[in-house]
């Protein structure tokens, strides 16, 4: 498996590759400073002082410059700013590629060809399914899709917690998939219905979508996405860190592109399978509104794990505007149960899910699951479940 982007995975190579520089770094600066001065008084511990600090400073613009992780500085150099006035039409140039034959296939190169930066988002028109259809016709039943002109090199399952938001969901696809074609990605848009009007479960239906869709392929990536979220730069790779759950929805234009607090762990985020069972899911007993994604960040931290995040420049997303949800008021009981997560995280999540599945259609642009998910307890509605 192999990241494309600013992962963490080629960290060890780079570390070795950086001892061999830094050494002959050292040797040559040494002569340099020697020849210069005409002096040996380098020598020693005033020597190694003054090269500990140059080192410092290296790894610092070094580590400023990566995106997520220390590798993401030895990689392509992204631009200072991104400029958001110049925006590009999410189809620009997707049929650029002609197929190439199948013996002819090749890895998709790290980084893809047709990334161009800054999206142009709006939400002027509701697009309908017959013409998001039309304008993407390699993506297959399921809304599954893989390049055509090369193999790719990641696997990204994209899960979205859904309810009466058809509006939402048809302006998420229209976006999201040319997106991800962008991207060269091998991907597949999974909806997990909420059945029925009973009080709404984003964690829940989300630990369901996880399950699903292992059953359906390895995936090497799971992103957990809301549907009204439509990312703004192509360069925000749907991809996950290997080593830390990825908070993708850094900068949202609610919340003036900023994060709204230091834990927010909201909107979009990435982890792998094995990331994901290590924190024992998402919690199957937040219904309603809010609360679920902070146990869920702090479920991170429990299972000995950290949160990256997409730098702010790049992390970009427009919310489309809505009311409130019928059926999703606010949980009251949200925060005594974020005070009591760490004794409940290990027995309430995949362990402990229990749904039945009631459809799994493979529509043009999505794989359609609607689940009956059961009730929020009645006599004592959203309290924590019994260890
Ligand atoms: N969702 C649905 N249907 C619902 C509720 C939620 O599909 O009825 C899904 C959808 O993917 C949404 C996600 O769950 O994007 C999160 O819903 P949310 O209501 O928690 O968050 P959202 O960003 O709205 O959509 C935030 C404003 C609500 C504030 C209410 C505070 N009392
Ligand atoms: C916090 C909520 C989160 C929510 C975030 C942003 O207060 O679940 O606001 O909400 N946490 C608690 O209530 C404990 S938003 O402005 O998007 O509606 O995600």
């Amino acid at each position: 498996m192999q990241m494309i982007h600013y992962s963490s995975c080629t960290a060890a190579k780079l570390y070795s590759l950086y001892k061999a520089l830094a050494k002959a770094f050292l040797c040559q600066t040494r002569c340099l400073f020697e020849r210069m001065f005409s002096v040996r008084t380098l020598e020693g511990p005033y020597f190694c002082f003054v090269m500990a600090c140059l080192q410092l400073l290296f790894l610092l613009l070094m580590y400023q410059r990566s995106s997520s992780s220390w590798s993401g500085a030895f990689m392509e150099k992204l631009p200072d700013k991104w400029d958001y006035s110049k925006l590009h039409d999410v189809y620009f140039n997707l049929s650029f590629f002609s197929p190439a034959s199948t013996e002819d296939l090749h890895h998709c190169p790290p980084k893809s060809p047709l990334l161009v930066g800054p999206i142009r988002v709006n939400f002027h028109n509701v697009p309908n399914m017959k013409r998001i259809i039309r304008k993407n016709p390699y993506v297959q039943r399921g809304g599954l899709y893989t390049p055509r002109h090369c193999v790719a090199q990641y696997k990204t399952a994209i899960l979205v917690p859904h309810r009466n938001r058809e509006t939402h969901l048809r302006h998420l696809l229209y976006f999201l998939h040319p997106f991800l074609q962008r991207q060269q990605l091998h991907y597949r848009i999974y909806v997990i219905n909420q059945a029925g009007n009973g009080t709404f479960n984003r964690a829940k239906l989300l630990n369901i979508g996880v399950r699903e869709a292992l059953k359906d392929d390895e995936w090497d990536c799971l992103f957990l996405h809301d549907v009204d979220l439509i990312p703004e730069n192509d360069y925000n790779l749907y991809v996950c860190d290997e080593l830390c759950p990825k908070h993708v929805s850094s900068a949202m234009n609610k919340f003036n592109y900023r994060l709204p607090y230091r834990t927010f762990f909201g909107g979009v985020t990435a982890v792998t399978p094995e990331q994901y069972l290590r924190m024992n899911g998402f919690p199957n007993s937040y219904w309603g509104w809010g609360g679920e994604d902070d146990e869920i960040a702090n479920r991170v931290n429990y299972a000995g794990m950290n949160i990256v995040r997409v730098p702010l420049d790049i992390g970009r997303y427009k919310m489309i505007k809505h009311g409130p949800d019928e059926g999703n008021n606010a949980n009251e009981k949200r925060f005594d149960m974020l005070t009591k997560s760490h004794k409940y995280w290990k027995v309430d999540g995949m362990n402990s899910l229990e749904y039945k599945c009631i459809s799994k259609q493979l529509t043009s642009l999505y794989t359609n699951i609607t689940a009956d998910i059961g009730e929020a307890p009645i006599e004592d509605k959203n309290s924590v479940p019994e260890s």
